[in-house]
C-alpha cells in the first residue's frame, strides 16, 4: 500500500484546449518540486508568476504558482499549484516535469480523499464536490455547493447532537433510578421526542428533494400500438429522436432521452406498443417494453382517446401506474371527460397540437416527487436516504419503546443505533469499505 505521505499529481482542469491549465500536486515532495520547477523559494499562498523549467533549465511555460502548506490547503497536505497555459501537450510537459521530480499521478477522487482523511471535509461534503461536478441542472448545483459548503453535514449533526443528549439522559435516568421511571412522563422529555422527529422528517425532505436533482426520474411510456406515445416523447424532449407514422407497430427498440423539468432530469423512454402479434421484431420489441416497464420508476400509459384500448401490462402497484389520454384534438371535451372517468386518467394532451403539455411536465414533476416548497435542499445520494432512513427508524422503535415503558436499556441501544446510521453519511463511522467506491468515481485532480 502507498504511503499516506507520497506525493500525488494530476492536471486538475478540463482536456482541451483552454486559457489556463493547472497542475496539482499534494503531497511531501511539494516543496522539492517547486524549487525543481521555479528555481525560486515560494511564499505560502502568494501567487507568483514565474518561468517553470525542465531538467535542462529550459523554460517549458510560465505562468503563477501557488504554494499551501500544510495543514492549510484543500487536502491539509502541502500542495502545489501551476497555472499554466491550457494546451494538452503543455499541460502534460509540465506534468511529466512533476512526475520526474518525485510525484506520481494521482488516482480519481484522491486529492478529495486525502482532505477527507485529513479532516478537511466529512464524505458527504466530499461527495458533493463530485456531484457540483457533475451536476446537469442550476438547482442541482445550488444543492450540491449547499452540501459541500457542510448544511446537510450540520443539520445530520444536531440530529446526533441530540440523540447523544437522550442517550446519556436515557443511561443516567437508569442506572440512578431504584424503581420504575416513566420516562415519556417527563414533559421536556416528550417535546424533544417530537422536535427531534420533526428535524428528521426536514432532514429527509430535503435530502430526497436533493437525491432526485442528482439521479432523476425514470418515466416509461407505455401503451398500446399507435397511441402516440413516441409522438408524447417528441414534444416532451422538444425534438424529433423518435420515429413517429401512422402505421401501428413503429417502434420496437426501446428509446430513451433525457430532459430537464425545474431542475430535475428525468429520464423519458418510449417502449414499443403492446399487442398481440406473431411478427418477431415487434415481439422482441414488447419484450423489451416489458422489461422497461418493470424496472421504471413510473409507467405513464397512454390511451389513444378516439380508440382507447388499455394495454395488457406486468402487475404494477397504483403509485407506479398514472393514464394519459392523447389526441385530445380528436374528440369533444364530453367525450374526454367521460373517458377520464372511466380510464381514471389524470389529464389529456395532445402530441400533436402541443396542447396541455406544460400541465403533462407539472404532472411527472408531482410524480417524481418533486416540491418547490422545499427550501434549503441538500444534494444526496441513495446511500443517505437509506441510512436517514434506517436512523429514523431507530429513533421511532426507542420512543415506542420509552411509551410503553419495556426496557429502556433497548431504547438507548435503538438511539445508538441511529446515531451510527448518520454517522455513516459523514464518513465518521464504519466506512472504510465505501471509500473506495466513493472516490474512484470521482474525475482526476479533485
Ligand atoms: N391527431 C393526433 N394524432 C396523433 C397524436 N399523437 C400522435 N398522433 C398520430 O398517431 C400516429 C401514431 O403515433 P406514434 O407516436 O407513432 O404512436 P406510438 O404509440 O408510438 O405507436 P407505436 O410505436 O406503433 O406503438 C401518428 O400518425 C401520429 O401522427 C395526437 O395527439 N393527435
Ligand atoms: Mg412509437
Amino acid at each position: 500500500m502507498e504511503s499516506a505521505t507520497d506525493t500525488i499529481a494530476a492536471i486538475a482542469t478540463g482536456s482541451g484546449k483552454a486559457g489556463i491549465g493547472v497542475v496539482r500536486i499534494s503531497g511531501s515532495l511539494v516543496e522539492t518540486i517547486a524549487t525543481g520547477i521555479t528555481a525560486k523559494a515560494l511564499m505560502p499562498r502568494h501567487a507568483h508568476h514565474l518561468s517553470f523549467l525542465d531538467e535542462h533549465g529550459q523554460v517549458v511555460d510560465e505562468g503563477i504558482v501557488i504554494r499551501f502548506v500544510a495543514p492549510h490547503s484543500f487536502t491539509g497536505e502541502d500542495v502545489l499549484e501551476l497555472q499554466g497555459h491550457g494546451g494538452p501537450v503543455i499541460l502534460d510537459l509540465l506534468l511529466q516535469r512533476v512526475l520526474q521530480l518525485g510525484a506520481r499521478v494521482a488516482k480519481p477522487g484522491e486529492f478529495s480523499e486525502r482532505a477527507f482523511h485529513n479532516d478537511k471535509l466529512d464524505l458527504a461534503q466530499a461527495e458533493a464536490i463530485s456531484d457540483l461536478i457533475e451536476s446537469s441542472s442550476v438547482a442541482a448545483a445550488r444543492a450540491a455547493v449547499r452540501s459541500m459548503r457542510g448544511e446537510f453535514s450540520a443539520h445530520i449533526e444536531l440530529i446526533n447532537t441530540e440523540l447523544v443528549a437522550l442517550r446519556v439522559w436515557l443511561e443516567a435516568a437508569m442506572d440512578f433510578s431504584e424503581e420504575e421511571i416513566d420516562f415519556l412522563a417527563e414533559p421536556q422529555l416528550q417535546q424533544r421526542a417530537v422536535n427531534l422527529i420533526d428535524q428528521f422528517g426536514l432532514l429527509l425532505a430535503r435530502a430526497e428533494q436533493g437525491q432526485r436533482l442528482r439521479d432523476g426520474f425514470n418515466v416509461v411510456i407505455a401503451g398500446s400500438t399507435n397511441a402516440g406515445k413516441s409522438s408524447l416523447l417528441n414534444q416532451l424532449a422538444g425534438d424529433d429522436t423518435a420515429i413517429v407514422t401512422n402505421i401501428a407497430g413503429t417502434t420496437r427498440d426501446v428509446l430513451q432521452t433525457d430532459i430537464t423539468l425545474q431542475g430535475v432530469p428525468i429520464h423519458i423512454t418510449d417502449t414499443a406498443g403492446i399487442r398481440h402479434t406473431e411478427d418477431v421484431v415487434e415481439l422482441e420489441g414488447i419484450r423489451r417494453a416489458t422489461k422497461a416497464i418493470a424496472s421504471a420508476d413510473h409507467v405513464m400509459i397512454v390511451l389513444d382517446a378516439l380508440t382507447p384500448v388499455m394495454p395488457e401490462l406486468p402487475e404494477l402497484n397504483a403509485q407506479q401506474v398514472s393514464v394519459v389520454l392523447n389526441k385530445s384534438d380528436l374528440v369533444d371535451r364530453s367525450t374526454l371527460d367521460t373517458l377520464q372517468q372511466q380510464f381514471n386518467s389524470t389529464l389529456h394532451v395532445s402530441a400533436k397540437t402541443g396542447s396541455n403539455m406544460d400541465a403533462l411536465a407539472d404532472h411527472i414533476l408531482k410524480l417524481a416527487g418533486h416540491d418547490q416548497q422545499i427550501e434549503g435542499v441538500y444534494l444526496s445520494r441513495r446511500r443517505h436516504i437509506d441510512a436517514i432512513e434506517v436512523a429514523l427508524l431507530s429513533t421511532r422503535e426507542a420512543f415506542e419503546r420509552l411509551k410503553v415503558n419495556t426496557m429502556p436499556e433497548l431504547a438507548a441501544e435503538e438511539l445508538r443505533h441511529a446515531q451510527q446510521a448518520l454517522e455513516i453519511i459523514t464518513g465518521r463511522f464504519d466506512t472504510e469499505d465505501l471509500l473506495g467506491e466513493i472516490f474512484s468515481n470521482f474525475c482526476v485532480g479533485k
